[in-house]
């Protein structure tokens, strides 16, 4: 890629030629804004679909497309983009199409710059997730009203442990952790579409249940379960126990049905016998069967979930209304992805070069599922996720030939069954993609524009930073679908990101301090003046403090050696940006807080002495000078 290469770097610029050094010397002496910006009326003309944002230069990126996703100084970003961290735990926030990040927010992980995981609050909700320190976070989903995103919730799963998380989309934070009972590796995770009836998710290893030491040498008693999760209390209200594995999940546009691929049908525990068969299922559950079998007490309760039984051989799948109906697929199917319109559901995997588009509206009509199977295009080498652009293409992603295959969802389903006519074009990304997004994709009107692929491995696109690289998330231009494919840009990403989801910026609502009214009756809010050290108990001391700039309610505090201490702060603050912390040396303490919030902490002061409590942000002139002393007296 010349455009990767200084000696390669040319820009045309009103017939005169700059290299990339002079460009930068330009932007440094006129403020590369506006050099930037000087840029834009000598490309190549905007298509008429470009957004606002689209009129940037692109000469700082060292790209050459004709496109630029350059946001200026003092622009916003036109969408969010919520990234999956992977095995980091966290979600991320990246502004499209400048593909900067934002805020990270920790899920699964503690992390210190938002005392997640430090104050009691935030260290609760990770010991009532289960206790664990890290989580594999694959899927964010946005909650849905009328199947449009409302902006209330995020949800992601776990993988490793089994749970699903819920982010607050007010305050950008997790506010619950359900680790999912009798389930190991929730890996599909997706929103019951249209109104978030359920968070659904499911288990991807099949284990013995109980999972209670019997059965461990007996696959055939091995089972996986497909959960529902209440995205208010956020319990496990039932479980579906299947044939095979489960292991992407989506649902149609109506409520009814969640479709989810298995590449385990033969129910090996190794890898030879999970490839022995030449076919794979995917699964459709029809969600309003499976609540009148709980209803009815059809179920069994397992770790205080009724489990019902969605296995082939299950009676409860004899009628004309099966639980579950298994559609036959080529083998190792991975993604599942349904439509916009809701029509169909694109199923693919790795081992066919095809995808499976199942017809929802005729899956509840036929006999045999397999005659709901209106189309399968030839798309190239390892197809693993599909998305969408609204104007009837589907993109892609064909891990293996490093390419997104974007073809025309009509034709595919007029076509012969792995006939290629369908594919319209063929883009070379990096090496390896897995999903690939476009805007508001998962929405029943998507937005085109840009679309993002998550690929792998970097190889060489970035400066080496030792042997664990970065991924690569590159931003391709797709318009209305209408025109060639363009990538514009190449973003490293910490590992490892699996999924996105785009939201416009007008459906994404977040507070810039917080409402007290929203923690009101769970913890006090401490005003100047209410600081001061109560005694409760004989080991045991409650100090609460305000914090302004520059300074806490109290310069000093007084404790026993061997006091439990709970701590109260609030930030008295009534305007945005400026947080308070709180660091207390030698007692692993770090609070963050921000303007009119409240965070709480309990701790043992074990050793006497004099302890320097500090503010982390650099929050005035006076930062530094913010301070107070804890002082622990010995107890005789
Ligand atoms: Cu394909 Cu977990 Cu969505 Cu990774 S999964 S790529
Ligand atoms: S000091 S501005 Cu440690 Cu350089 Cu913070
Ligand atoms: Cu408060 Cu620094």
């Amino acid at each position: 890629d010349a455009a990767s290469d200084d000696d390669g770097f040319s820009m045309q610029l009103g017939g005169l030629e700059l290299g990339r050094r002079d460009f930068v010397k330009a932007g440094a002496a006129t403020g590369l804004a506006s050099a930037a910006g000087a840029f834009a009326g000598c490309q190549t003309a905007l298509p008429e679909s470009a957004t606002p944002s689209d009129s940037g230069g692109s000469g700082s990126q060292g790209s050459s497309a004709a496109h630029s996703h350059v946001v200026e100084p003092g622009e916003k970003d036109e969408y969010y983009g919520f990234w999956s961290g992977g095995h980091s735990g966290e979600i991320r926030v990246i502004g499209i199409p400048s593909m900067r990040e934002l805020a990270r927010i920790p899920v699964f992980n503690t992390e210190a710059a938002r005392g997640y995981g430090y104050d009691d609050q935030s260290s609760q909700i990770l010991e009532a997730g289960g206790g664990y320190t890290w989580g594999d976070n694959h899927h964010p989903n946005l909650s849905e009203t009328d199947g449009d995103y409302d902006g209330e919730y995020l949800f992601v799963n776990d993988k490793a442990n089994g749970r699903i998380a819920r982010v607050n989309l007010k305050y950008f934070e997790t506010d619950a952790i359900v680790d999912v009972p009798n389930t190991q590796a929730v890996h599909g995770c997706t929103v019951l579409s249209p109104d978030t009836k359920y968070v659904l998710g499911n288990g991807e290893f099949r284990t013995p249940l109980p999972n209670d030491g019997r059965d461990v040498n007996n696959p055939e008693k091995y089972t996986a379960l497909f959960s529902a999760v209440d995205p208010e209390s956020m319990e496990t209200v039932w479980q579906v126990k299947v044939d095979g594995n489960l292991d992407i999940v989506d649902t149609g546009k109506e409520g009814r049905w969640a479709i989810a691929s298995c590449y385990n049908s033969e129910e090996a525990t190794e890898i030879q016998g999970m490839t022995h068969d030449d076919r794979d299922y995917a699964k459709v559950f029809d969600v309003p069967a499976i609540e009148k079998a709980v209803e009815n007490g059809d179920y069994e309760e397992v770790n205080g979930v009724p489990v019902v039984d969605g296995t082939r051989d299950s009676d409860l799948n004899k009628g004309d209304e099966p639980l579950v109906r298994y559609v036959s697929t080529p083998k190792s199917p991975h993604c599942v992805e349904v439509g916009p319109d809701g029509k169909y559901a694109f199923i693919a995997g790795k081992l066919s070069p095809t995808v499976t588009m199942l017809d929802l509206d005729k899956i509840g009509e036929v006999d045999d599922p397999a005659d709901a199977v209106a189309g399968r295009p030839k798309v190239g080498l390892g197809p693993l996720h599909t998305t969408f652009d609204g104007n009837g293409h589907a993109y892609t992603s064909l891990f293996i030939d490093s390419q997104v295959a974007k073809w025309d969802i009509e034709k595919a389903a007029n076509a012969e069954l792995g006939s290629s006519d369908p594919v319209v074009e063929k883009l070379d990304v990096h090496y390896n993609p897995g999903h690939i997004q476009a805007l508001e994709a998962m929405t029943t009107d998507p937005d085109g524009e840009w679309l993002v692929s998550l690929n792998k491995l970097s190889k060489d696109r970035f400066l080496p930073v030792g042997p664990i690289h970065p991924d690569n998330d590159q931003l391709i231009h797709i318009g209305d679908g209408e025109k060639e494919m363009e990538l514009v840009a190449d973003h490293p990403a910490y590992p490892e990101p699996h999924d996105c989801i785009f939201a416009h910026k007008d459906k994404i609502n977040p507070a810039t301090t917080w409402d007290k009214a929203d923690y009101e009756g769970e913890k006090p809010f401490v005003a100047e003046g209410d600081s001061g050290v109560e005694r409760t108990g004989e080991r045991s001391v409650h100090v609460k403090a305000s914090s302004k700039r520059s300074e806490y309610g109290m310069f000093d505090f007084t404790v026993k050696e061997g006091d439990e201490v709970r701590l109260t702060m609030t930030n008295v603050e009534g305007v945005r940006d400026i947080i308070h912390g709180v660091a207390i040396p030698e007692h692993d303490v770090n609070l963050a807080i921000a303007p009119q919030d409240t965070r709480e902490v309990t701790f043992t002061a074990d050793d006497p002495g004099v302890y320097w409590i500090y503010c982390t942000y650099f929050c005035s002139a006076l930062h530094l000078e913010m301070r107070s002393r804890m002082i622990v007296e010995p107890r005789d």
